[in-house]
Parts: C-alpha cells; structure tokens; sequence
C-alpha cells in the first residue's frame, strides 16, 4: 500500500428521523466520528467509528474514540508501508487493549484506499460474492404492542424480510406476541435485548419459545458466555451473540462454551474487517450462521456493512436498512436504498466503497475536526 500520510477526523451532528429506543438507553440526535484518510499520492478514502455519544451498547464512546486515534492509534498508521491492509490489524492490536470501535474505523478506512489503490470495489477486495444482501429492519422499544405492530406491519409492506424487535423485561412477551399474531407464521422475527435480562430471569426468556423466533440477540451481559451456555441449554430459540463477541478469541469461546448459535457481526466492535471476516471464517466452517449488524451508521459506514455481507456465510438478513430509514438526508450520493424483494444492491461495479461523500454537506455539519499528520 502507499503509505497513509494524513488522517482527518470529524464530528458531524446528524439527527435520526425520530429516536432509537434500546433497553439501555435512547439514540436521537447522532454526534458521528468520520475519518478522512489521505495516502502519499493523494487518494482519499472516509470511513466512520461506530461509538455512540454515550456508553450504553459498549464501553467505547465518540470521545474515547476521538482519544484513541489522535493519542496513540493514528501514529501506527500514519506513514507505515504496509504490505497490505490485512496487516493495520496486528498493527493496532499490539500494545493497546480495547478500542476496538477506534481502531476499526482507521483499519476499515484503509482497506477502502486499499480497494481504491486497486481499482476495485471494496466487496471484490474482501472476497464478497454476492450482488445484493438481504435486509432486515430493527425495530427500537415503542410504547406499547400496538404502536409496535404497526411499525412491523409496514416494515413487512415495504419488503424487510426480518423484523427485529427490542426487548426488555416488561416489554418482552406482550410485544413479540402481539407482532407474531400480526405477521403470521411465515415472517422471519427475532428479539434483540442489549443484555438486559438475567440468568435468573430464564423462564420470563423461555415464554419467547412459543412464537417461533428465528433467535434471540444478547439477552445477557455483554461480557457474559458462561450464563448465556446455560441459558442456551433452557431454551430451544437459538442464541444470537452481539455485545459479547468482541473478537475472534470470544467466538472460538462461544463455540467452545455453546453460548449461541449465530454471531452478529458488527465490524465495529470486533476492530475491523480483518477480524470481521476471521470470526466469518471461523464461523463458515462450524456450520454457524452469522449476518450483519448495524449501528444506526450514516452511509459511510453503510458501503463497509454492505460489502462485508456480501461475504458467503452472512446467510441471515442484516441490519442494513436504507439510508431514508435513518435520516432525512443521508451524507452520501447515491443514498442507500432497497427493493420490494428487501434487497440493497451491493456496489461493485465501481473502485473503493461505492458511494460519494457529499463533502460541502459534512463541512456543513462538521463541529469539530483536527487533521493529524
Ligand atoms: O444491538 O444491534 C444492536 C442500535 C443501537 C444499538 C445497538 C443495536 C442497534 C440496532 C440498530 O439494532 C440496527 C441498525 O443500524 O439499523
Ligand atoms: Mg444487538
């Protein structure tokens, strides 16, 4: 690779069209981390840290994220010959723990130049096969079932072919029920916990068995495989692992321990795509589905989802819903859309990402930036 010899970061403020609800906390208006990395030879490529404003999905935030890279992440990049972006992995693994939100926005960025320097689209650089993904949508906590189906009812209209729902204790059974009863047997459901159960809490989970659900996501803590293997072992719903699968040491664990059995992989949270498609990998050979998950990104962070699930064993639709879901304006030409048939095309007919920063835009919405040389 032609060495990296500049990273820009930003803070834009991008409001979501209306707020996000998780057992943890609410996501409104998003104060977003994007990265402009610049090589010798002046090719550019953006890419976007995942870390929400607060720390209620994981310890990371805007603010650390912003501290780790100018800090200490930057510098191992800034100026390195590496021989490939398949290296900036270990490069940023040695030595700092953690972070991982922080790093995979430098590491993502560089496989995007690296796409770019190659002339091929960044699905094509991971090994991607496929030319369009399937697409689910995730529905945040509502106040009531009502309000719930019928956000799921217009969800299935438009052509997700998965409804994810939020749960919490006291927002579980009433909710799933009542969406099941709504969609019918046929629709792909699962609920979503963000850790907010636990172990002793199992026979309130072991209720969600009767509606048929295609899995559950993380109904204990985040830091949690032992008590999800025995909650797993009570239930026949499969286990899905988000927030625990921070690496691919933890989903050798998961496999080990029988936490679960599919794996949503977020690149964010595992540090990028070398350990995103490590952990597929991994995955693919032990007959274990995995699908893409999302963090309410702008469409930047979007090209990455898409080209990584265009990788052969994201079987299972992603949270790759399409720019309009989220924002009134994405920050991206084109924006991300999807069909009836709630399929997003996967660019790759193209060199680098896919899509074009509208940059007078993110100037517009820039707060704060520092250029790092
Ligand atoms: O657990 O997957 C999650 C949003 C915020 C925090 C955590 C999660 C989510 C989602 C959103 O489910 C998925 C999306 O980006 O559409
Ligand atoms: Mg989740």
């Amino acid at each position: 690779m032609i060495p990296v010899t500049e990273i820009a970061l930003r803070e834009i403020r991008l409001a979501l069209r209306e707020p996000f609800r998780i057992s943890s906390g609410v996501i409104s208006d998003r104060r977003i981390l994007l990265v402009e990395l610049r090589d010798a030879d002046g090719a550019t490529a953006w890419s976007e840290c995942v870390a929400f404003q607060e720390p209620i999905y994981s310890a990371e935030t805007i603010d650390t994220a912003w501290l780790a890279i100018t800090s200490w992440l930057a510098p191992r990049v800034l100026g390195v010959d590496f021989a490939s972006p398949a290296d900036v992995h270990g490069a940023l693994a040695r030595e700092i723990r953690g972070h991982h939100m922080a790093k995979a926005a430098l590491e993502m960025g560089c496989w995007g130049l690296a796409a770019l320097r190659a002339g091929k689209s960044l699905a094509e650089l991971l090994g991607g096969t496929r030319d369009r993904v399937v697409t689910g949508i995730s529905l945040g906590i509502q106040a009531g079932p009502e309000a719930l189906v019928s956000r799921a009812v217009e969800a299935r209209h438009v052509g997700y072919r998965k409804i994810k729902i939020k749960i919490m204790p006291g927002k579980d059974v009433d909710y799933v029920n009542a969406v099941r009863q709504a969609l019918g047997p046929e629709i792909s459901i699962m609920a979503d916990a963000n850790s907010a159960y636990e172990l002793s809490q199992a026979d309130q989970l072991a209720k969600l068995d009767a509606f048929n659900l295609i899995m559950i996501e993380q109904p204990l803590g985040e830091d949690d495989l032992v008590r999800h293997a025995a909650l797993q072992r009570r239930l026949q719903t499969p286990i899905c692992l988000d927030e625990s699968i921070t690496s691919l040491d933890r989903a050798e664990d998961m496999l080990t321990l029988g936490s679960g059995r599919i794996i949503n992989i977020k690149p964010g949270r595992v540090g990028g795509f070398s350990a995103s498609k490590a952990i597929h990998d991994l995955c693919e050979r032990a007959n274990i589905p995995v699908w893409c998950g999302g963090m309410l990104e702008s469409g930047i962070g979007r090209a990455y989802n898409v080209a990584l699930a265009s990788l052969p064993n994201f079987k299972l639709p992603g949270d790759l819903s399409p720019s309009a879901r989220y924002w009134e304006r994405d920050i991206v030409t084109p924006e991300w859309t999807m069909d009836a048939e709630g399929m997003v095309r996967v660019p790759r007919d193209c060199q680098g990402i896919g899509v074009t920063v509208d940059v007078d835009r993110v100037d517009d919405l820039t707060v704060r930036r520092q250029v790092l040389t």
